[in-house]
């Protein structure tokens, strides 16, 4: 196979490890706390989780471990969205279980959960795994979001593992793969089977994280590549002076990636979802907020702008969201019926009875396209694809009108031009930075520490993540700890909680300080490229959102 120069430098590339994982294998020990409660919902899920609730938080230490040299099989899952970094929590892995038992074997499935369902497998090899040392991707064994679910699926997980006489299971995914993991570790003890399960925090939306997971891989890759792109786009702005940018950022319902990459860039424009939620503003509002500028900025001869956009505002609109859920609930409950319809116009006859006034009212008035997003097949998880919700194209439209009107009353000066843009898909599979390289790679040993200690049900954990990575701290957090009930297809479900945008917290406070002097203010900041060689200043920094986090 061919590879480029960068692919052929980054494979000479050696991961760095904290001290407790860097240690011989024979002597890192495993320290265990004091059991732990879930975040809310503790009654509820005792009962779900009859054996694997409450268990205790573990931490690596120096010391000994006499299981290290099991002999062991485990399956690996790349699950959901593509992440920088899921290779090296792979590479960790094997790494680690080859260090410990020549003869161990580390198995891929193949598409994700999946996999795991239908014993696809690929047996990992030396040759396989140094070909995807610290590259992007997960085509290694693939992903793919099928949701363990069904008593069928379930069964056939197990009966997978014990084909393959596993001793674990590793699921690489976010907090919806994780709460699978989560299941699947109780349900494999349930059923008698000693066969453990370990989750590892994936996904680029930053979204799950807590006090030990102080955050997921490839949040940090993702947003240096959209920062770098919203960068190059601020550049163009300023010298040609003619367009506003409107970039809606991936990221699902949290607005992580749109609030980091904010901090990175200083654009005129951040919205905020769970501001908007919070300040419980409607769409027409955020329009008003976005031409506010525009004008300002007219009125200084400044005609152009960048405007970020999170993926899932929508969804914290209040009169949007209740039109989400309510479609969320006619769908789930007639799902065959509504299938059957091609066109628009069918699907809002069949809604029209099945959601409220004023939601319908909301769904009919939107641009015919974008009505049509809302209606698009949900994800297995039951979320409406936000990544598919062109809300970049309704806010330029709706911004077009206002200022049309501004305009012939005389508010408004300037000549507006738009441009709508998607920083997603680019982001999700770049060469990890060296931050994701390494924190990836010590994630996979971790999962290999933790398998080979007999422990399940827990997610690998390494935190103090802005020390030098010598400094970081291995160890587990219970899944149930991070766990709370949701509404999901119309009814209650255990699910991991998504840590969303907190207000009171440094990262927002940061940037609220700041918008309204960039809203007028041309302030804009080009991060430029991710560096992998170089000065650590230039090449090693977390996200600023992790260190202004860290920094309280
Ligand atoms: P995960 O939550 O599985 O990590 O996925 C993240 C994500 O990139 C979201 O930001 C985005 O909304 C979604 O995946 C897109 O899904 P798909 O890859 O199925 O189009």
């Amino acid at each position: 196979m061919d590879i480029s120069a960068l692919q052929k430098a980054r494979y000479a590339y050696t991961p760095k490890l904290p001290v407790s994982l860097s240690a011989s294998i024979d002597d890192i020990a495993v320290e265990t706390g004091t059991p732990t409660e879930s975040v809310a919902n503790q009654e509820e899920l005792r009962k779900i989780f009859k054996i694997t609730y409450g268990k205790p938080l573990v931490t690596f230490k120096k010391g000994n471990n006499p299981h290290v040299h099991r002999e062991l099989k485990v399956g690996v899952i790349l699950s959901g969205g593509q992440a920088p970094g899921g290779h090296n929590v792979i590479a960790g892995l094997y790494d680690g279980l080859k260090k410990g038992n020549a003869n161990s074997i580390l198995y891929g499935f193949l598409g994700g959960p999946g996999g795991l369902i239908k014993n696809k497998t690929l047996a990992f090899t030396d040759e396989i795994i140094n070909e995807y040392r610290n590259t992007g991707g997960f085509d290694i064994v693939g992903s793919g979001r099928t949701k363990i679910e069904t008593p069928e699926q379930f069964a056939a997980s197990l009966e997978t593992a014990k084909k393959l006489s596993l001793n674990a299971v590793v699921i690489i995914g976010g907090d919806d793969s994780n709460t699978n993991a989560a299941l699947l570790a109780e349900y494999f003890l349930e059923q008698g089977s000693d066969i453990q399960v370990i989750g590892c925090p994936k996904t680029i939306d930053g979204d799950l994280k807590n006090e030990y997971i102080e955050t997921s891989f490839g949040f940090d890759t993702a947003c240096k590549t959209y920062s770098e792109l919203i960068g190059n786009l601020e550049r163009d702005a300023n010298s040609a002076k003619k367009y506003w940018h409107f970039i809606k950022l991936m990221g699902r319902a949290a607005s992580h990636i749109a609030l980091e990459c904010a901090l990175q860039t200083q654009p005129n424009i951040c919205l905020i979802s769970e501001e908007i939620e919070a300040k419980g503003l409607s769409l027409d509002q955020v329009v008003d907020q976005v031409c506010a500028s525009i004008i300002k900025r007219a009125d200084n001869g400044d005609n152009f702008g960048i405007v970020l956009i999170p993926e899932g505002l929508v969804e914290f609109i209040p009169e949007m969201k209740k039109l989400i859920e309510e479609l969320n609930d006619a769908i789930a409950g007639g799902e065959a019926e509504f299938a059957q319809f091609d066109s628009l116009n069918e699907h809002l006859r069949w809604l029209k009875s099945r959601i409220s006034q004023p939601s319908y009212q909301i769904l009919e008035n939107l641009p015919p396209v974008i009505a049509g997003e809302f209606l698009m097949d949900r994800d297995p998880h039951g979320n409406v694809q936000v990544s598919r919700i062109e809300t970049e194209k309704l806010l330029i439209e709706m911004v077009e009108k206002k200022l049309h009107a501004s305009a012939a009353s005389g508010v408004y000066k300037g000549k507006f031009g738009a441009l709508a843009h998607f920083f997603g898909y680019e982001g999700r599979c770049a060469f990890p930075t060296n931050f994701d390289t390494d924190y990836c790679y010590s994630l996979g040993y971790s999962a290999f520490v933790l398998i080979v200690s007999g422990l399940t049900g827990y997610l690998s954990s390494v935190r103090n993540l802005t020390a030098p990575a010598r400094e970081w701290i291995a160890g587990g957090v219970p899944l149930t700890m991070m766990m709370n009930l949701e509404h999901r297809h119309g009814a209650q479900k255990p699910v991991i909680r998504k840590a969303l945008v907190e207000l009171n917290d440094t990262p927002f406070k940061t940037f609220a300080a700041a918008r309204d002097t960039w809203a007028v203010k041309t302030s804009f900041m080009f991060p430029g490229s991710i560096q992998y060689f170089g000065p650590p200043e230039v090449c090693d920094q977390p996200t600023k959102t992790l260190k202004l986090e860290r920094s309280k």
